[in-house]
């Protein structure tokens, strides 16, 4: 940031500053609290997609909140998406397993990706990305948002009603939303129990990349003991990092990532960052930001 804003001082939190002094805080997950007495503050900017970190602080000062909106970000974010649901189509924790018992067996049953109903949950920048990239592979693919949404060869629902209409043909469900009010929780026992039990999958999967306080762990535990969920991809969890007595890390069904689908590049997030002020300076409008009431 220093070389790419020259004429700017930069602080980090904890370096004496001269309070008055602050134009812009960039965060990730900064102390509650310490955002506050900045009399002349005038942008926060997230430096992530998600800003629910931002508002869980009740001190967060009442300024305009921008946050990252990035191709290779979103690109990345595409990739694991991608990976997981090929995982899944293709049975790869089966082959491992095979692999490491040296067992020779195939499976004449191979679904193809265009019998696989997709449903992501958020059609936002992410969410839109992942589902034109699983459509170009041939899965059918849906999609979710607040608002009404149009793209082509997607299925586009919104509201309550049509979560249900999407849920109830799903195969694999990818969780693409922010965490909000709105949605906390939202992955739990009686959203799973509306997924496609019949599809060619053996049972729903479930691909989490959003956040962790979006599923309800037990409920997700259960459902894979019962086989109402046959897997799960999990990059987020209610408490990170996930603890080391949670079952989620031996589940057999369950691959694990250590919230890592999508790593902002520092380089990539600064320059954006410093483009960002450079611009407001010259008096062009804030880009990406976040609407304070949706709290996304
Ligand atoms: P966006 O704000 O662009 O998109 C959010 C989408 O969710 C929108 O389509 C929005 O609908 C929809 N949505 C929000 N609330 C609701 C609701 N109550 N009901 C239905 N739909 C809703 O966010 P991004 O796509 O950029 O990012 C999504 C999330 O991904 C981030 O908030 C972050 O938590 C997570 N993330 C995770 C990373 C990782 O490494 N695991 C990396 C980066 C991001 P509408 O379009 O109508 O507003
Ligand atoms: C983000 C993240 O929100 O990395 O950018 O989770």
């Amino acid at each position: 940031m220093e070389a790419l804003l020259p004429s700017h001082e930069i602080v980090m939190l904890g370096e004496p500053f001269d309070r008055e002094s602050i134009r812009y805080a960039l965060s990730w997950r900064h102390p509650p609290g310490a955002l506050k007495d900045l009399p002349n503050l005038r942008v926060i900017v997230s430096l992530g997609a998600g800003v629910d970190h931002l508002f869980s602080d009740p001190a967060l000062p009442d300024r305009p909140i921008v946050r990252v909106v990035d191709p290779d970000l979103t690109n990345r974010m595409s990739e694991w998406v991608v990976m997981h649901a090929l995982a899944h189509l293709r049975q790869l924790r089966r082959y491992e397993r095979q692999q490491s018992e040296r067992v020779w067996a195939d499976d004449d049953q191979q679904p193809r990706a265009s019998d696989i109903q997709i449903g992501v949950l958020g059609l936002g920048v992410m969410g839109k990305d992942a589902a034109v990239k699983l459509k170009a592979l041939g899965f059918k693919v849906a999609g979710w948002s607040a608002s009404p949404k149009s793209l082509a060869e997607v299925a586009c629902f919104s509201g309550a009603d049509g979560l249900k209409l999407l849920l109830a043909q799903t195969d694999i469900l990818v969780v693409l939303l922010p965490l909000t009010e709105a949605t906390c929780g939202i992955i739990n026992a009686p959203l799973l129990s509306q997924l496609n039990r019949g599809g060619p999958l053996g049972g729903p999967i479930l691909i989490n990349a959003g956040r962790g306080g979006l599923q309800v762990e037990a409920d997700l535990l259960t459902a894979l003991d019962s086989g109402a969920l046959k897997g799960a991809s999990l990059d987020v969890f209610e408490r990170e990092p996930l603890p080391k007595d949670s079952r989620l890390w031996s589940h057999p069904e369950v691959y694990v990532s250590p919230h890592n689908a999508a790593m902002s590049s520092p380089k990539a997030i600064a320059s954006l960052v410093a483009r960002q002020i450079e611009a407001y300076e010259r008096g062009e409008p804030l880009a990406h930001v976040v609407h304070p009431r949706r709290g996304y």
